[in-house]
């Protein structure tokens, strides 16, 4: 209804189970009658602007405006949006809204009915759409084979020999290249590489905001008992618990990690926060060369029931079983016995209070660490 109420010409609702995996046909179905619902009962569309003249909008529009303009006028003086962006400040700026955003729900500070106030004792399972991504993996690769084994090698290869030249010469459209060698069945990884020759690969930059969730939350009991906590490691052990929080696969959302990262470091923690997209294996090669306690694996694409137990399996082979391997992320509760069965020693789903999350995995170091030194 806010969207309508102010103005939307697209609209989409999330279905119910967003935070646990791709949505059901039921829960698809759900979502999408919300919005005939609104459409068909509520008569709200049959107004251009329901609150129009009302002094509270027209105020908070107006507050949103100057707040906005504000932004804008910071990012000019930087040089524009596209240096803002190159920077990593626009980044920041999402990182730091998203910790104090956290924090506001860890803390109940803002409500979200069913997730931080009106919980029930025990939540019953729903149905979720399971997806075998191996299956899935199987058929795209088979695809692909199928493509390749069926298009005119040379011609493709003249293709993206073009488009290398047009990165290099600047002569010619380099869109156009991409499109004339994707006609021809290149994918879009040999399309990439092609560019790639000559521009390299943009590397983000890994920053963490600091400071946003602990201000928050500082001074509130459980709080700092935790904290006090990992002080306390740190005086037996001579060092912080360290955690590497780590992203695999094709996943690129970085957000949760980036939140878990910036709260855990308020806590005391000592954070290291992996590239996107690493292998299991350069995951593991990281965590052993930065000499972690734990690794956090954040998994939001549905990859968790392969990559983590290949991690596992990879710190195993590289002699490092001591290190504890944890998840968080969009993981849907039928999977978590799988996952535990694989090595995880604890797993912490969408909704999770971070501090909960510390609490748990501070226990699970010094479970592992008494073990180490039995
Ligand atoms: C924001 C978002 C995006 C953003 C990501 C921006 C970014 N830089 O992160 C954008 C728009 C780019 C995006 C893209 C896509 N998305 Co998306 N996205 C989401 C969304 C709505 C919210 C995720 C989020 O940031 N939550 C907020 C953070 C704070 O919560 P969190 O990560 O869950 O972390 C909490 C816990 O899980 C836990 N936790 C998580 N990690 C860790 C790690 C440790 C160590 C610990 C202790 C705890 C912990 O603690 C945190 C605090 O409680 C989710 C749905 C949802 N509601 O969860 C879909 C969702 C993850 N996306 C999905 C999909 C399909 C995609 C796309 C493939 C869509 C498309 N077809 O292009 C792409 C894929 C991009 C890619 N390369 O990976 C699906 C994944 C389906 C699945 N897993 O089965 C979801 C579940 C939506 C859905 N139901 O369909 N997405």
């Amino acid at each position: 209804m806010a969207a309508v109420f102010g103005g939307t010409q697209s609209l989409h609702t999330n279905a119910l189970d967003e935070a646990i995996a791709l949505p059901t046909e039921f829960s698809s179905r759900i979502a999408r009658n919300t919005q005939l619902v609104i459409q068909e009962e509520t008569h709200i569309t049959n107004v251009i602007d329901p609150w129009a003249g009302s002094y509270m909008m027209e105020k908070l529009t107006q507050d949103l405006v100057d707040e906005a303009w504000k932004i804008i006028e910071e990012v000019e003086s930087m040089g524009g949006m596209t240096h803002a962006v190159e920077s990593g400040w626009a980044k920041m700026k999402i990182e730091g809204c998203a910790a104090d955003k956290q924090a506001r729900i860890d803390s109940g500070k803002d409500v979200i009915v069913g997730v931080n106030k009106y919980k029930l004792a025990k939540e019953d399972m729903i149905d979720i759409r399971d997806i075998d991504n191996n299956a899935v993996r199987d058929s795209q690769i088979a695809r692909l084979k199928t493509v390749r084994a069926n298009r005119d090698s040379d011609q493709v290869n003249a293709a993206l020999a073009d488009l290398t030249r047009c990165a290099e010469t600047g002569e010619g459209n380099l869109l156009d290249f991409a499109v004339k060698a994707m006609r021809l069945r290149a994918t879009v990884g040999e399309v990439s590489d092609a560019m790639e020759k000559i521009f390299g690969r943009f590397r983000a930059t890994q920053q963490t905001v600091s400071g946003v969730y602990g201000a928050v939350v500082e001074g509130m009991a459980s709080w700092e008992t935790l904290k006090a906590e990992i002080a306390k490691f740190n005086d037996e052990e001579g060092r912080r618990p360290r955690i590497m929080i780590a992203k695999l696969g094709q996943d690129g959302h970085d957000r949760g990690a980036k939140v878990v990262a910036t709260a855990f470091a308020d806590l005391g923690f000592d954070i290291d926060v992996g590239p996107l997209f690493q292998t299991p294996e350069e995951a593991a090669r990281l965590a052993i060369e930065n000499d972690v306690h734990a690794i956090g694996v954040s998994s939001l694409a549905a990859g968790h029931k392969t990559l983590l137990p290949a991690l596992v399996q990879a710190l195993k082979d590289q002699g490092a079983d001591d290190i504890i391997v944890f998840a968080g992320g969009v993981i849907p509760p039928q999977d978590y016995d799988f996952l535990f069965a694989a090595g995880a020693k604890a797993i912490f789903g969408p909704g999770t209070r971070i501090e909960d999350s510390a609490m748990t995995v501070l226990a699970e170091i010094r479970k592992a660490r008494a073990q180490v030194t039995a």
